[in-house]
């Protein structure tokens, strides 16, 4: 072993020494699903109503740039548990379903085996290949998740029954389970580690009445400048392919109904949180508990006339991320960082605060050393992908704090490769592509994205679809040579819910 491997080993024997000869602080993982990143009033939106949330970024640091790698439900679920991209987890919609021996490396069933008392509540959001849904109980102290989308009303969901009366939407019964689980877990002397997985704001819509009337006075929101179809026109021809693009035209059609809907639920949510943050201090564990906010992806509520997720621009890739550690000093709280930070990163994050290693193997990185420095930096740059839907649509990104590189392949349908580069820092609302402006940061932009394909070349894992991909997003390649190797990725269910 050498001298530097040497020092690494007794620093983390050293620190793992400091951590359990404390007390092993409790991590409470929120996670809500298909929430885009300006909707807490902390970010700035002055409509949105999550006064608990707010109270979380006013005592923990809140990010700015927090983007999830690949935007969609499923694979950015596994991305947080596993800290891998897409391409090495290999799990989305039409590609496949989690391996077990990648699940046994996800940060609850590690938790799990250094004595955290763990538990999981709402939507899964993937399955592990070859097992029964219900096999998750085992791998959970106390486990009430859900199969597919879960159900906004409480008697729906198998495990959450018993909180339908006193709570019949769903969002809020997550709240009173993980109540439950604090005590419970309290009586255990362990410490704990809660992953509480909201449905909301996914669609169908479906908000609860007591948050709806929260509403009702405000008859007209606020759009952003870059909302509706004609700020779009400017973007690529195959953005326009998307499912993005072709359905939930609601958000053009009836926006104030639409956003009113999206924020209740969201409300919702802060309440749940509210409940939650609520119960650690009647058990006298706030002091203790490091909690964790965020989303599994974006979403185009009608920015550039798109709707939903999927696409590589900023609504529907980046989420609100709030991390809230009560142990750091006063001087530490309601900060604001602009790092760069991931979806692949809460895992490792996790793991840091528990004591347990950061595997090397993992893509993401512990944000922890912000916590105390938020204007440092974990990294110079961070890819994005679509691997998912219709060909033409699938997209690989390479965004820096200041700039974002797209680029994307020729399709079937007379479409041209494109590239496209935007000044985040000066059109945040990506209403210009410069690609053909600034040559420097192209070229800049451009080293960045050879990197990381060459790491989707060496890295991807076999199987599962993938393979195809460091050709295709090769934009050294033609089009001729690709041709034949492009496919679309979707699913049954998928298919029968767009024909709904
Ligand atoms: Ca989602």
């Amino acid at each position: 072993m050498k001298f530097k491997e040497i020092i690494i080993v007794v620093c983390f024997l050293l620190k793992l020494t400091l951590i359990t000869g404390q007390e092993r602080p409790n991590i409470i993982f929120l996670f809500s699903d298909d929430q885009t990143i300006n909707t807490v009033g902390a970010y700035g939106n002055k409509e949105i109503i999550t006064p608990n949330l707010d109270k979380l970024a006013n005592k923990g640091v809140m990010f700015t740039n927090h983007y999830n790698t690949t935007s969609i439900c499923m694979a950015s679920r596994v991305s947080v548990l596993t800290g891998l991209y897409e391409y090495r987890h290999g799990t989305n919609f039409g590609h496949g379903d989690l391996d077990r021996k990648l699940f046994d490396e996800s940060y609850p069933v590690k938790l799990k085996k250094a004595g955290y008392y763990t538990g999981f509540v709402g939507k899964m959001g993937f399955n592990i290949k070859g097992q029964n849904f219900i096999q998750f109980d085992n791998d959970f102290d106390e486990f009430a998740g859900g199969p597919g989308q879960t159900s906004y009303e409480t008697s729906k969901n198998k495990k959450l029954v018993k909180y339908a009366n006193k709570y019949p939407h769903a969002t809020r019964a997550n709240g009173a389970w993980s109540k439950n689980f604090i005590k419970n877990a309290t009586k255990t002397g362990k410490p704990f580690c809660l992953s509480v997985s909201f449905k909301a704001p996914h669609r169908p819509v479906s908000p609860d009445p007591i948050d709806l009337k929260k509403y009702e006075s405000i008859k007209t929101f606020s759009k952003p400048i870059n909302f509706g179809v004609e700020n779009g026109e400017h973007l690529s021809k195959q953005s326009h392919t998307s499912r993005a693009a072709n359905q939930y035209r609601y958000w053009i059609t009836d926006y104030n109904k639409s956003i009113r809907e999206y924020y209740a639920l969201i409300t919702g949510v802060d309440a749940a949180v509210g409940m939650i943050l609520e119960t650690l201090k009647e058990e006298g564990l706030d002091k203790n508990t490091i909690v964790i906010f965020t989303s599994d992806n974006g979403y185009n509520c009608g920015a550039h006339g798109f709707a939903g997720k999927v696409l590589p621009y900023e609504e529907g890739s980046k989420s609100p991320l709030i991390i809230y550690d009560p142990r750091l000093p006063k001087k530490h709280q309601g900060k604001v960082s602009n790092a760069l930070t991931g979806n692949i990163d809460i895992a490792a994050t996790i793991f840091d605060i528990s004591g347990l290693p950061v595997s090397k193997n993992m893509d993401g990185k512990s944000l922890i050393p912000l916590l105390k420095k938020p204007t440092s930096k974990v990294r110079e740059f961070l890819p994005l992908f679509n691997f998912w839907g219709v060909s033409e649509a699938h997209s690989m990104a390479v965004v820096t704090p200041e700039l974002k590189y797209v680029y994307w392949n020729s399709g079937n349908n007379n479409m041209k490769s494109t590239e496209e580069l935007f000044n985040l820092e000066k059109d945040p609302f990506e209403m210009k592509n410069i690609a053909n402006e600034d040559v420097e940061s192209l070229n800049k932009m451009k080293s960045y994205y050879s990197k990381e394909l060459k790491l989707l070349e060496n890295k991807l894992i076999k199987g599962n679809g993938y393979e195809n991909f460091p050709t295709i997003f090769n934009p050294n390649i033609s089009w001729e040579e690709k041709r034949d190797l492009v496919k679309s990725f979707s699913s049954k269910k998928k298919k029968k819910t767009a024909k709904n």
